[in-house]
């Protein structure tokens, strides 16, 4: 049979799944085989009802142009903005999901929620621009919170959260090539417009567009994270397992799934206030949260909720049949879970308005009712419970340590404990002294099209082994949670010389007595610009633009849309970025071009599409090389 994954956990669950007849996304993907080489290129394309129009990839005998007379690269240019204009909208909603939520908390209209993290919040309210003199937290809140939304439609002046977190540098560098987002859903509006039939045929002229439309989706990840912050806390290092192995015999046990911590946070406080019910109904552990996807990584972040698994593997937590109910909010939650519930005694319950899913059962969450609504949710955990059947209980004994909450304020603050008065300091003298080569952010997804984490484990151990300092994100932090990356004794074992010296001084500071994990988990998917505000914190400090620091992005497993707009985002910023998955690009060599080469010129970062994990980590080495060489060291 076909190796699918590298977890364990995922392959004795695949088998269960089978005998239980649970139809898997690896059995969907098969029946997809083969997949269209015009879909798998960029080269179709369904913008109007002509369509779909496809351009012959070979020149030989087919069309070279639609109907409409658009060719390869318009196409190819078309579709790609249109991945990147879904991505930055889902993180777009994500983050005015969090505005609303702060702006109900400012009217009291949400009385389960509250300022959890005064000094971020004013750290915040300083960075925009709000005077904080005399005013309540509710009206600062409220003030912030319309700051917040007025982002989102067309404004004269430029998003606050991109003007205020980016190197000046790279402001002006944005401004000269008109990449400055009007406003973050205006953006996403204008790239629909561009991209419909007969409005921009311009190859690269659509690319910037979608450039300018993810620097938006920057903008909107970092209003997302700095709200989250402030509502629910600024996470700090916290120890937390992983694996399907924490899942629990005798406790009920809740899986969280999807993104926003505005529900999984309620559900977390109500889970320990209804300890005893659960017990009442037969559960002598109480209720077992856990995580899955990105939803699982925020509540992982700031209580040490373990992670179960992740995007391409969610459907095995219900195959262990001790998964009682999974609650989810929005984004990468397979629209086959309640199909895979069915075969189970899994609830599976919807929560949001805009994410319903036929068969599972839908109780809409709203702040105003926050903890009841919770409550109910987890009643329906235990009916389902008590629906378990014994038997067929399958947990597999696997799980691993993961150390998690390395936020870029726990960063700070493990890197002030070597320097009080000069945090940077130490990570700058080490990277200084070639002790670490440089930095690499892991994001993104798992793919179908990849063996699960076989690619996230290899780069990875071929980075440190090049004292390459890691931080992670997303399914990335999962990946590497589940294989026992995230602790003290993986930099032991796989960290190069340098490498292990600076994490193992910085983890006898932490008072761990023991190195920091090899990888250090900042956060969910949305928080990938909290590795961002690092990069640029160094980046001012030195006088230089991120473009020149030695600081590389990868997301080897890529798989969704708003991993495209992050690594969109992050080449805007200047960093080289790699992608593990051929994106639907290789239709047009004119765009390839663009992402891989004009780019570079443009804006110091470009895409490196390398499939290899062995060359792509050559290939992330040496453009670090190449990097230290600019700043001279
Ligand atoms: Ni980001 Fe990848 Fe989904 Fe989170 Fe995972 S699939 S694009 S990491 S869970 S969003
Ligand atoms: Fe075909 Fe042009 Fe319509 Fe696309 S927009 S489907 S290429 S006619």
């Amino acid at each position: 049979m076909k190796q699918r994954s590298i977890s364990p956990d995922s392959v004795l669950l695949i088998d269960a799944a089978k005998a239980a007849h649970i139809n898997t996304v690896w059995e969907r993907y098969d029946s997809q085989q083969p997949q269209c080489g015009f879909g798998e290129t960029g080269l179709c394309c369904r913008h109007c009802l002509q369509g779909p129009c496809r351009i012959d990839p070979f020149g030989l005998t087919g069309p070279q142009f639609g109907i409409c007379g658009a060719d390869a690269d318009t196409i190819v240019a078309r579709g790609l903005a249109r991945n990147i204009a879904a991505g930055t909208a889902s993180h777009s909603a994500h983050a005015k999901h969090l505005a609303h939520t702060l702006l109900k908390y400012s009217r009291g209209q949400a009385p389960d929620y509250g300022i959890k993290d005064q000094t971020k919040f004013y750290a915040v309210l300083d960075r925009v621009g709000i005077h904080r003199d005399g005013k309540s937290n509710q009206e600062l809140a409220g003030e912030l919170a319309h700051l917040a939304l007025d982002e989102f439609s067309e404004r004269e002046a430029p998003p606050v959260w991109l003007k205020t977190t980016i190197t000046p540098q790279r402001f002006e560098k944005f401004e000269k090539f008109g990449l400055i987002p009007e406003g973050l859903d205006s953006t996403v509006a204008e790239m629909m417009h561009r991209t419909t039939n007969g409005v921009d045929a311009d190859a690269v002229n659509i690319l910037l567009g979608a450039i300018k439309c993810a620097i938006g989706d920057y903008a909107g990840m970092y209003l997302a994270t700095d709200l989250s912050d402030i509502l629910f806390g600024t996470p700090t290092p916290i120890m937390a397992r992983a694996n399907l192995g924490v899942l629990k015999q005798d406790a009920i046990n809740v899986a969280v799934h999807g993104h926003n911590p505005v529900l999984s946070e309620i559900i977390v406080a109500q889970a320990m206030a209804m300890r005893d019910e659960a017990i009442a109904a037969g559960a002598p552990g109480g209720f077992n949260l856990v995580g899955i996807c990105c939803t699982g990584m925020e509540v992982m972040m700031r209580h040490g909720i373990p992670t179960a698994t992740n995007s391409l593997s969610q459907e095995l937590a219900i195959a262990t049949g001790a998964l009682d109910a999974a609650v989810v909010d929005y984004q990468c939650i397979m629209p086959s879970l309640p199909w895979a519930a069915k075969k189970f005694h899994t609830a599976i319950i919807t929560t949001m308005s805009i994410a319903k899913m036929p068969g599972a059962t839908h109780i809409e969450f709203d702040e105003k009712n926050a903890a009841a609504k919770a409550q109910e949710i987890l009643r329906v955990a235990i009916e389902a419970f008590k629906k378990r059947d014994p038997a067929r209980v399958n947990i597999p004994p696997i799980v691993n340590d993961a150390m998690a909450g390395i936020s870029a304020e726990a960063v700070i603050k493990i890197l002030a404990l070597v320097n009080p008065d000069d945090p940077l300091k130490p990570l700058i003298d080490n990277i200084v002294n070639g002790n670490i080569l440089g930095v690499c952010l892991f994001a993104g997804c798992n793919d179908v099209k990849v063996v699960q984490d076989q690619n996230f484990v290899e780069l990875v151990k071929e980075l440190v082994k090049e004292n390459v300092l890691i931080l992670c994100t997303g399914c990335a932090s999962g990946s590497f949670a589940r294989h026992g990356l995230l602790t003290p004794a993986a930099t032991e074992k796989y960290a190069g010389p340098g490498l292990k010296a600076v994490l193992t001084a910085l983890g006898n500071a932490a008072g761990l007595n023991a190195p920091l994990p090899l990888a250090l988990h900042t956060g969910s998917c949305v928080d990938n610009t909290r590795a961002a505000s690092i990069a640029t914190a160094l980046a001012n400090k030195l006088g230089v633009d991120v473009s020149q620091l030695p600081v590389v992005a990868t997301a080897p497993e890529a798989a969704m849309e708003k991993a495209i707009s992050i690594g969109t985002w992050a080449v805007a910023l200047g960093l080289p970025t790699h992608v593990g998955v051929v994106p639907p690009v290789t239709g047009s060599p004119l765009v390839v071009k663009v992402l891989t080469e004009t780019a570079k010129e443009l804006l110091g970062g470009y895409f490196i599409v390398e499939p290899d994990m062995k060359v792509a980590a050559q290939k992330m080495v040496a453009a670090l090389k190449e990097r230290r060489a600019g700043l001279g060291i």
